[in-house]
């Protein structure tokens, strides 16, 4: 058979927020191509191990008996989290208050479900929670924390937005969708073990080296995720609460396989060697005159003194910029030290 087309490969890739699947997350998304998780009454193996993935993703996010599921990613997961603190208030009139920084996917949700989101600038890259208390209201459902966000992979301080969240009578969702396996082995409080936390997003497609699709949504409860059910009267399950209907095993599968074989070790050395180049790319632009946001997690953005990110386009690199227009390089697991030195000499050369 000819071949379709050789897929792009990670090397000089410097923008992604996914990376090379774990060789045993590769082979169990093979072997699970054809199977549908959205349907646990005739896949009953992905089912299972969807329940596995659920009980995986809460030993990461502190939470012993977690509900949940394997969504298609952290736009999924955050429309659903979204979507639970609609159903469950009585307002006919719905708010999300949110930090500036959260991911573009909570305009998407507010736009599908008709509510409105209010977002707070940000201080020094995280949620201001003065600034967001003066947007919560009686009408407020959800209070949103970011844990490693998109464009500076900071962490917004979790329990006091939890506080602000409890005290309107709102939920607290945290999307830690990129920063969800990198965080446990960093000194933030971030998950439900630190704070009252009612929803959760965190993907196994992202720092979890699973293959694509893997999101996650935890919840803190079932009867959170009970106000996502609506009834497949065809099926052999009564009743569904994704958001999609036939939905990738292969990504379940996928999940389970990189979380099995990486929690905790696997990713806590992975943790520290993706932090030791961060913090090494940092120095090296620094020590070039660039003003550099110091990294947090393994996310580095710098306003370059000169204007490159073209030129570095057409060598090859893939870099992203943030809405402020400075550099951001995400080191994945794939960003290796050597790849870095090979960016920093290219940098150099103009
Ligand atoms: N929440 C956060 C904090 C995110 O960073 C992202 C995606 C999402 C939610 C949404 O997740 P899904 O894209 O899985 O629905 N962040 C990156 C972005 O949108 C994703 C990405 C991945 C970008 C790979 C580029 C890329 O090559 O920028």
């Amino acid at each position: 058979m000819a071949q379709l087309a050789e897929p792009q490969d990670f090397q000089r890739v410097l923008s992604s927020m996914c990376t090379e699947p774990h060789p045993a997350a590769r082979a169990a998304a093979e072997e699970f191509l054809a199977t549908n998780s959205g349907d646990p009454g005739t896949y009953e193996t992905v089912a299972d191990l969807e329940e596995r993935a659920v009980e995986l993703l809460g030993a990461v996010t502190g939470h012993s008996d977690p509900a949940g599921y394997v969504a298609s990613g952290g736009t999924e997961a955050n429309i659903q989290a979204v979507r639970i603190a609609r159903n469950r208030a009585e307002t006919d009139d719905p708010n999300v208050v949110a930090p500036a920084s959260a991911h573009f996917s909570f305009t998407k949700a507010a736009d599908v479900l008709g509510v409105e989101l209010r977002t707070a600038p940000t201080t020094g890259h995280r949620a201001d929670v003065d600034a967001m208390a003066e947007l919560v209201d009686a009408d407020t459902v959800c209070v949103v924390a970011v844990a490693g966000s998109t464009e500076y992979g900071y962490v917004d301080p979790v329990p006091a937005l939890a506080d602000l969240a409890h005290d309107a009578g709102a939920l607290c969702h945290v999307d830690a969708a990129w920063g969800g396996f990198v965080l446990p082995f960093s000194d933030h409080r971030w998950h439900f073990g630190h704070a009252d936390v009612d929803t959760l997003t965190i993907d196994p497609h992202k720092m979890g080296q699973a293959a694509i699709p893997a999101g996650g949504l935890v919840a803190r409860s079932r009867d959170l995720l009970d106000e996502l059910a609506v009834r497949t009267p065809y099926l052999e399950s009564r009743s569904q609460v994704s958001l999609t209907g036939t939905r990738s095993g292969a990504g379940v599968a996928s999940a389970v396989a990189a979380m099995e074989a990486l929690w905790p070790e696997g990713y806590r050395e992975q943790y520290h060697t993706s932090m030791a180049n961060a913090e090494w790319l940092a120095d090296r632009l620094a020590a070039r005159g660039h003003d550099v946001v110091e990294p947090d997690l393994p996310l580095v953005a710098a306003a370059l003194s000169v204007p490159v990110t073209d030129e570095l386009r057409s060598r090859g690199w893939r870099v992203a910029k943030t809405g402020a227009g400075e550099l951001r390089v995400v080191c994945m697991p794939h960003v290796t030290r050597a790849v870095l030195e090979s960016f920093v000499a290219d940098l150099d050369w103009y």
